[in-house]
């Protein structure tokens, strides 16, 4: 599907950086947009052309908001329009669907994607998906020693961004004392505004010694191919080869629903030997653009594994039990790989696994691929014990 996706803040802005640069070439990537107060933070993002870049909020002065959810909201209620026109240079009307990617603990972010969601809904009535990037317990805590003077704390503990840049180019080591209760207002603002909400649980990703300043590159690689994985998988770029079962985005739609429920995504890859061409048997019977062929048993092994990893390995929110009301499973590999007997006994073991009846799928040729892999959404799930801890922080 063709999405329309915004970055928002300074995590957003850097997911839609680290889009740019692994997947802005793919179809899926219909529009790559960051927003933000905070030149500094712009500046320095690296893939995204400049003119996909926008700042808004002069009132702000430039920098960031300090964690200051209130002004956000004011910021972004006061400038829905203007952020909506930021995407018409980008043909947004064809997008199937906008992403918001928000780091949900800040405010520049969390503050504008409310607004937003509710200007894109009005413009063009397709839906809405947030990413929302979550908060570790260490980010907002008191005792934390970056965390202990509050306002303007980035700035003063030296982070990347330098003397007099504003809080910033990078994330930095700073506690924000307010993430976890901006992040509960702000996990409440988009549920009663987008289709859906698809938590990535930063702490999942993290080393124990590691803070999201020290880890930002590698968890950002981590959504954002879980995201290209996703809204890529209708999408392939080869015109030759076409899916036994087209995903596309109504499929998506009809998996996550309407009503601003909670998402998990699993994804996993595995690496596999290319096929052998009939040709390589000899006899110059068949030449070589005859398609090649996998064993089914190995197939069926391969796919197994990766539908088994992508559901029970780590995703981007722990699911209780597993279980789920409704799931999508995308298998993709060289077309050989995609074979339809171990498709279908993957989508009964998940079944089986998310104790739903109801498991859509689709399939993604990849023919220059090397490795299989498997997504796995499910929602109607229960909650996930970290969207509760947040949510109990302004109980
Ligand atoms: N995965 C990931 N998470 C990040 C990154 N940067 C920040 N975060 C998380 O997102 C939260 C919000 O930070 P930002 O996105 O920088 O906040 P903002 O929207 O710019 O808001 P203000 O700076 O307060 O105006 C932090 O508390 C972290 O939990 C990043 O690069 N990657
Ligand atoms: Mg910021």
């Amino acid at each position: 599907m063709r999405v329309h996706v915004i970055g928002l803040g300074g995590a957003g802005g850097r997911i839609v950086d680290r889009l740019a640069a692994d997947h802005g070439r793919a179809r899926f990537a219909q529009g790559l947009t960051a927003l933000d107060t905070d030149a500094a933070a712009l500046d320095a993002l690296r893939s995204l052309d400049d003119d996909r870049r926008y700042r808004f909020g002069d009132v702000a002065g430039g920098d960031g908001l300090d964690g200051d959810l209130h002004a956000g909201r004011e910021l972004g209620g006061s400038h829905a329009s203007e952020l909506g026109r930021a995407l018409d240079d980008a043909n947004p009307s064809i997008a199937e669907a906008f992403v918001l990617v928000v780091g949900v603990g800040g405010a520049a972010g969390g503050g504008a994607a409310p607004a937003l969601a509710d200007e894109l809904d009005r413009l063009y009535g397709v839906p809405t998906y947030a990413v929302a990037v979550l908060p570790t317990p260490a980010d907002s805590d008191p005792n934390g020693t970056a965390g202990r003077s509050g306002h303007r704390a980035d700035v003063e503990s030296g982070s990347e961004a330098g003397p007099g840049s504003g809080s910033g180019a990078g994330p930095t080591t700073a506690g924000r004392p307010l993430a976890e209760k901006n992040a509960a207002r702000t996990l409440a603002a988009l549920s009663e505004r987008v289709a859906a909400v698809f938590p990535f649980d930063n702490g999942l990703w993290l080393r124990s010694d590691e803070t999201i300043a020290d880890a930002h590159d590698r968890v950002n690689g981590v959504v954002s191919d879980r995201m290209a994985a996703l809204f890529g998988a209708g999408e392939g770029d080869a015109d030759d080869v076409t899916p036994q079962q087209v995903l596309d985005a109504s499929d998506v739609a009809r998996a996550v629903g309407n009503d601003g429920e909670i998402a998990a995504l699993g994804y996993a890859t595995q690496t596999v030997e290319p096929p052998e061409t009939e040709s390589r048997f000899g006899l110059g019977l068949f030449d070589s653009s005859e398609p090649a062929t996998v064993d089914t048993s190995t197939a069926v092994s391969a796919m197994e594994t990766v539908i088994r990893k992508a559901t029970r390995g780590k995703g981007t929110v722990d699911v209780p039990d597993g279980r789920a009301d409704r799931a999508l499973l995308v298998v993709g590999g060289p077309p050989a790989w995609l074979n339809r007997e171990a498709i279908a006994e993957g989508r009964r073991w998940l079944a089986d696994e998310t104790g739903s009846g109801a498991i859509l799928s689709g399939d993604a040729p990849d023919p220059d691929g090397d490795t299989v892999f498997a997504i796995v959404v499910r929602s109607g799930i229960d909650e996930p014990d970290r969207i509760r801890e947040i949510r109990g922080s302004i109980a």
